[in-house]
């Protein structure tokens, strides 16, 4: 809760003011019933117009004061709660942004998109309530009672007996609804992973033909929100007709005491009248009231949902005490027995990997699918960190390094190339901000991207669409290398990114990269033998475990391994040959 008045302090004049206005408003509302009894009693009675007038003409000038100050506190409410809303939502932004990929895996995007528009919302919306009705609808009611027992103190007794009543069925209402909101929010987050899902792999369906599959789970999900929905429904509903019974059935009583009250003489007819217009004004407040807790009680469900969020510390932290020791001499980056396991998963996903890899090389990963190469790769810039061991760059170990600098030195191109809506150009300016029209150019060249650019009618300004959608799969590969270039980064390191480049591209692409990357670190994780052949050095994996490090050479004496892949491969291409001589 305290991290959520860090948000509201810059509406603290609102959130004051508004309830006061409110109160305003309430008193006003309190008097008109009492003013009544003087028109009815007096005015009406001894037929006094000019007294009626002027006791109605000051219940017209109350009623408009009421009205401008219920205005003023709206128009607080409204400030406040939306002023409130955005700087969550972008406190919770910069949160997320500082997660790891642990803690994003955690709390999964589904869930996470959930809880910075909808729940953030429901907290919104409560942020007004409580301006415009949370001092008001007490106040009313207190006052509303006070009233009433002034009027006439026996009929308060019914009015007194109706609150307990009420209050009982609030409670057992509040207490059956209360968890289930909490379910409902959960339910909402799974079924915005199945959108999601669905709509990122829109294509996928249709190739498969996964439509009516894909329907079913959609409505599965949905007809799950809606049962639990409808479970909380059904609790609340009660709500209403209940407060609506237990109002009309004091106002019943209050009429047919009164009326005997009125026949002895005990009470006046306008003091009936007025004490009607209390009781109506305190139970219809009870309502509001039983209206609140239902938005509170959401909005409880979802403060929970966000200060998970907000409270969870990022297991990266960047460090305060910064002190440079890395060492020039030193490798530039050593695996030092290092294992790792994914959270959740079962098992290590790369188990007791060492070795070291010397500035300027040029390296090969290689291993079968699910080996553990992206593992590797993704442990080198501190997208995750080692469970045991070290990874160690330039001598100083990645966990002490600033985590900016760290990836300054690294240029990635991932397995799956992912682009931001925007121009080419713009896209290769994620690696260096203000890189000139020769830097991208250059840049483009050696990704083997130039050509198809100037190929479009637009060039470097063609846009892409969300997610590259109108770029083919080779094309988005090309243009992340061309971003991770552009940086010129001291670590280079390219994650199965030839994948889909036809044979001839990607030789062009690794002589280009070779004439250009003289200095640069190169990792190339690949399946293709051919990719890193004349790689300085080869690491083969297999299972999360090194088989071997060597070069090509020695490897294919002492790897059993890598001769495997490597006459898989090259019986392949022989094979090739000669279907091509035929
Ligand atoms: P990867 O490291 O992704 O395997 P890979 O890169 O060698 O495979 P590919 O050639 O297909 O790209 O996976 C190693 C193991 O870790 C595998 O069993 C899946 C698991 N894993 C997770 O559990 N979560 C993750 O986020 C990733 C990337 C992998
Ligand atoms: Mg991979």
């Amino acid at each position: 809760m305290k991290n959520l008045f860090i948000f509201m302090k810059p509406y603290k004049k609102q959130i004051i003011l508004g309830p006061i206005f409110k109160l305003l408003e309430a008193i006003f509302e309190l008097l008109i019933p009492t003013i009544m009894v003087l028109i009815t009693d007096k005015g009406i009675k001894s037929g006094d117009t000019i007294y009626i007038f002027k006791v109605g003409g000051l219940m017209a000038f109350m009623a408009i004061l009421g009205v401008s100050a219920s205005f003023t506190c709206q128009y607080f409410a409204s400030i406040a709660a939306q002023g409130f809303g955005t700087r969550l939502r972008n406190g919770l932004f910069e949160k997320i942004q500082s997660f790891s990929f642990y803690e994003i895996d955690e709390f999964g995007t589904a869930s996470l998109i959930n809880r910075i528009t909808n729940d953030i919302n429901q907290l919104q919306l409560a942020l007004a309530m409580f301006i415009r009705l949370a001092i008001r609808v007490p106040f009313l009611c207190t006052g509303g009672v006070i009233m009433a027992m002034f009027l006439d103190l026996k009929l308060s007794s019914i009015m007194l007996l109706s609150l307990p009543l009420f209050l009982f069925a609030l409670y057992l209402i509040m207490s059956k609804s209360t968890p289930l909101y909490g379910l409902v929010q959960k339910k909402l987050d799974k079924l915005a992973l199945v959108l999601r899902e669905n709509l990122t792999g829109i294509r996928v369906i249709r190739a498969f033909g996964m439509e009516t599959y894909e329907k079913k789970r959609f409505d599965n999900s949905n007809e799950d929100l809606l049962n639990t929905a409808i479970s909380v429904g059904k609790i609340v509903n009660v709500m209403n007709p209940v407060t609506n019974l237990i109002m009309n059935a004091s106002l019943i009583a209050i009429l047919w005491f009164g009326a005997i009250r009125v026949n002895n003489g005990a009470l006046t007819q306008g003091k009936i009248i007025a004490y009607i217009n209390y009781t109506t004004l305190v139970l219809s407040a009870l309502i509001i009231v039983a209206n609140l807790v239902i938005i509170f009680t959401k909005a409880g469900a979802s403060l929970k949902r966000v200060n998970e969020v907000l409270m969870t510390e990022s297991t990266m932290k960047d460090i305060t005490n910064y002190k440079e020791v890395k060492s020039e001499n030193a490798p530039i980056i050593e695996f030092d027995n290092v294992s790792f396991m994914y959270k959740g998963a079962g098992d290590y996903s790369l188990q007791d990997i060492s070795f070291k890899i010397k500035k300027g090389q040029t390296i090969g990963i290689i291993g079968s699918t699910g080996a553990g190469k992206t593992s590797i790769i993704n442990l080198i810039p501190r997208f995750y960190d080692a469970v045991k061991g070290k990874v160690i760059i330039k001598g100083l170990d990645v966990k002490k390094y600033k985590k900016e600098e760290l990836r300054n030195m690294i240029g990635v191109v991932q397995q799956k190339p992912v682009l931001f809506t925007g121009t080419i150009k713009d896209n290769i300016r994620w690696g260096l901000e203000n890189a000139s029209e020769e830097q991208i150019e250059k840049a483009a060249k050696i990704a083997q991207a130039h050509k198809f650019i100037e190929s479009m009618k637009e060039g470097y300004d063609t846009v892409i669409f969300h997610g590259g959608v109108n770029f083919s799969g080779g094309q988005k590969q090309r243009l992340t290398i061309a971003r991770a270039l552009v940086k010129n980064p001291e670590i280079l390191i390219l994650d199965d990114c030839s994948s889909a480049l036809d044979f001839a591209t990607d030789l062009e692409l690794r002589k280009a990269l070779k004439n250009n990357t003289k200095d640069m670190t190169v990792i190339m994780v690949t399946q293709r033998i051919t990719t890193i052949k004349n790689a300085d050095m080869i690491i083969v994996l297999n299972d999360g475990k090194i088989e071997g490090v060597g070069t090509n050479d020695e490897l294919m004496e002492s790897c059993v391994v890598y001769k495997e892949i490597y006459n898989s491969q090259l019986q392949k291409e022989d094979e090739d040959e000669k279907e091509d001589v035929i």
